[in-house]
């Protein structure tokens, strides 16, 4: 980030602020390749703070994502509302343009002129959610929807790693995607701010939704019994809010709604469920917490970014290298050794 935007950007940025279109297909572009001016054009556009309610959608492939992102986006529109969509598609090796994924018709939502929708693929390092796909949020979110879905499939680190780019986390399960043990194992009841049990059409939804109701229970229970007191926690209300006496209690504990989202049988539940959901993150002070969270990882991230394009793209630090891989040959260094050195220089 060094001083004014140089003058295409700046024009963009312009174009951006007067809320066309084309300026965020072409801003996206630049941040998801990287290239030059991209952290300035970023540095603008985030003076203004979030706004955008962030709605994140992750399960297992095939559960049903999409089909409820884009009822939830038709529901949304009928409020007039402007979207933002992002579906975040491991598999694709392309970005841009493509819609998500060919078995779901989404044709009714990408000529709605309310909707702006981007697919793009993961390249995060570390499997984990890619950091332009979070900086592509911001974009969204500073373009001026009112609100940004993001659909990211569960494998592993991604749907962990929704969290750090959502307010509302609706984690999706099927019949099929097994029992509510191994939600627990994966590490879904930690990110999940609301279950959704998709294609309740099939055999063996309620089962699921029993057992992950459950599940959250009991979860809720160990937390309580093992929070050490100078946590301060007001164990009386957080009791009275197990025993339903105080609805809107200091926490929040995930619902767990079914749907069967082909039909939009249990749409409008999930509508209300993520309103109540928004309220309570803007009522606990919660919402300011996971955007004060975001902006930490996010300084982690592009620090890690620029190190790494310091390093690699310096003369020195290449040269230093292929000395170090001669010593290593000649059985004076390690790679370990080499690093030492590289670092020491760079951070000198
Ligand atoms: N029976 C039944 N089928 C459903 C339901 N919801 C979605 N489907 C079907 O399940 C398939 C997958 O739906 P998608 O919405 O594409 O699921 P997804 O989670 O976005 O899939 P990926 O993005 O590929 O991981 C489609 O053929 C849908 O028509 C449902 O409630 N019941
Ligand atoms: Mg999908």
């Amino acid at each position: 980030v060094t001083g004014p935007l140089e003058s295409a950007l700046a024009e963009l940025l312009e174009r951006f602020h007067d809320g066309q279109p084309v300026a965020l297909g072409r801003a996206i572009s630049l941040v998801e390749n990287e290239r030059p001016g991209f952290q300035d054009f970023l540095h603008e556009v985030l003076r203004v703070g979030p706004r955008a309610a962030r709605i994140g959608f992750t399960g297992p492939p095939g559960a049903g994502k999409s089909s409820l992102l884009s009822m939830v986006a038709t529901n949304c529109r009928t409020q007039d509302e402007q979207l933002g969509v992002v579906a975040v598609d491991p598999t694709s090796p392309y970005s841009g343009g493509a819609l998500l994924g060919d078995r779901i018709r989404m044709s009714d939502l990408a000529t709605d002129p309310g909707i702006f929708i981007r697919s793009m693929a993961t390249r995060g390092s570390l499997g984990g959610l890619a950091t332009t796909t979070k900086e592509v949020l911001d974009l969204m979110d500073a373009f001026g929807f009112d609100r940004v879905l993001v659909e990211t499939v569960g494998v592993g680190q991604t749907e962990l790693e929704i969290t750090a780019a959502a307010d509302t986390v609706i984690v999706v399960l099927v019949p099929e995607s097994g029992d509510a043990i191994q939600a627990m194992k994966a590490g879904l009841m930690e990110i999940a701010d609301i279950f959704v049990v998709n294609k309740a059409d099939r055999p063996g939804a309620d089962r699921l939704v029993k057992d992950l109701r459950q599940g959250l229970h009991l979860r809720a229970a160990t937390a309580i019994e093992s929070a050490p007191a100078h946590h301060g926690l007001d164990l009386a209300r957080i009791m009275r809010k197990e025993s339903c006496e105080e609805p809107r209690g200091p926490g929040w504990s995930p619902p767990v709604l079914s749907t069967v989202a082909q039909s939009g049988e249990g749409v409008e539940d999930l509508m209300d469920t993520i309103k109540a959901h928004r309220f309570w993150l803007e009522e606990s002070g919660e919402l300011e917490e996971r955007r004060r969270g975001r902006r930490k990882v996010r300084i982690q991230d592009v620090v890690d970014r620029e190190l790494r394009r310091t390093a690699w793209r310096s003369d020195t630090v290449l040269a230093e290298l292929d000395q170090g891989l001669e010593r290593i040959q000649k059985r004076k260094d390690t790679p370990y050794s080499v690093a030492w050195d590289i670092l020491d220089r760079l951070l000198r």
